[in-house]
């Protein structure tokens, strides 16, 4: 087994779901390379060497561009706020390093092309963290759609709601709050919480073509943290759409920072001609499963407790039963990239796909600001098995 030296921009909430998942995956999985916690870097030097104190980082920076210098890092994991990832990912991959990077990967398409472009005249291995993809139960959606259970898929259906901005006194800018600042963040909800369900809506179902948007901003001026004046509010509090896909299907998405109740409420619903499935993320070990084919006076929704060896991720946890959560993803996300590594292949999302949702975003937000369908000219490559042509 081989080391591969992680070099960490940023502290924040990623920056811990990553440095658990670097630490633990190779107590769970056989690899063909280990992570080490080479550095991490943040421009508050107490802060981030409290954090390499508690997670085991052998050193720390405070300028990214000395971290990107050093001889002994391989890989560049970008957790930082959205207005600096393009930056670090352009000299990083300049700098032969692999890169992985927190989503959505641009505050828009033109810089997310510009990474993309990059990473690719490097020819550098890189990945950006959808994570959700790799909750067992939604790898186990993508196989049976995949294998044809579902059948013509017709509907696709997302949510993801939350509450937490709903104050009006909450200020925008800084730690956490830079989401609410359209100059960090590039969007609100579009870009923070739908990005996430259109990177797995098109891995399920391929890619998404028309799109037709309304977004709203319900509090519109806020204190901004970092100049202390009330400032405008430029991001969406709140973005709903429908659309379609390449293979005829219908979606809905919403998205909202305002559903009173809701903390991060992510469901999606499929319907195929013989089967349909449901998913949500505050019961994210179950997929839900209705089959027509099964005997008609037993048939029903089954709730599937995805904890099964033979089911997706599991059998390298506990034994069945028991089941695993939200951080686990990332865990799962890290043992794909280091065995991609190992088998000279991309590890999915890559930037190119990546690119493929912030257009679907852009597409989205344009349409929210013009009212008119939007034509999103996403240029999806499915995986190996293809999701299911038009009729
Ligand atoms: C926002 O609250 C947030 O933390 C997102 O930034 C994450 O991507 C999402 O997974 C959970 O919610």
């Amino acid at each position: 087994m081989k080391n591969l030296n992680i070099g960490l921009v940023g502290y924040g909430f990623m920056g811990r779901t990553h440095s658990n998942a670097y630490r633990r995956v190779s107590n769970f999985f056989n690899l063909p390379y280990t992570p080490v916690l080479k550095a991490v870097c943040g421009r508050d030097e107490a802060k981030t060497k409290a954090f390499a104190e508690q997670w085991g980082y052998e050193s720390t920076e405070s300028d990214w561009k000395k971290l990107i210098a050093r001889k002994d890092i391989d890989a560049i994991d970008i957790c930082t706020p959205n207005d600096s990832h393009a930056e670090i990912a352009i000299a990083a991959a300049k700098a032969g390093k692999m890169v992985l990077c927190e989503k959505p990967l641009g505050r828009t398409v033109a810089e997310a092309a510009k990474m993309v472009k990059a990473i690719e005249a490097a020819g550098v291995p890189n990945t950006v963290w959808y994570n959700y993809r790799r909750i067992p139960a939604v790898t186990l959606a993508k196989q049976l759609i995949d294998s044809g259970k579902l059948g013509r898929i017709f509907h696709y259906r997302a949510v993801f709601l939350q509450d937490w901005t709903i104050n009006a006194d909450l200020p925008q800018g800084g730690a956490g709050l830079w989401r609410l600042d359209a100059k960090s963040a590039g969007s609100g909800v579009t870009g923070d919480l739908l990005s996430h369900c259109i990177d797995t809506a098109m891995w399920l179902n391929g890619g998404i073509s028309d799109v037709t948007a309304m977004t709203e901003t319900f509090v519109k001026e806020r204190k901004h943290t970092l100049t202390g004046k009330v400032e405008k509010v430029g991001i969406d509090d709140a973005c709903a759409f429908i659309g379609r896909f390449d293979n005829g299907s219908l979606c809905t998405f919403e998205s909202t920072r305002y559903a009173r109740g809701h903390k991060a409420l992510y469901t999606f619903e499929i319907n195929g001609e013989h089967a349909s499935i449901k998913w949500d993320l505050h019961d994210l070990h179950r997929l839900e499963y209705f089959d027509y084919r099964d005997e008609s006076i037993t048939r029903g929704w089954r709730s599937i407790h995805v904890t099964d060896g033979d089911q997706p991720y599991m059998k390298n946890w506990w034994v069945p039963g028991l089941q695993i959560g939200y951080e686990h993803s990332f865990v799962h996300q890290v043992a794909d990239f280091l065995q991609a590594l190992g088998d000279g292949k991309p590890c999915r999302p890559t930037f190119r796909d990546a690119l493929e949702s912030d257009k679907v975003c852009e597409a989205v937000l344009k349409s929210a600001a013009t009212g008119k369908w939007q034509k999103t000219k996403v240029d999806w490559k499915p995986d190996a098995k293809a999701v299911a042509k038009k009729k």
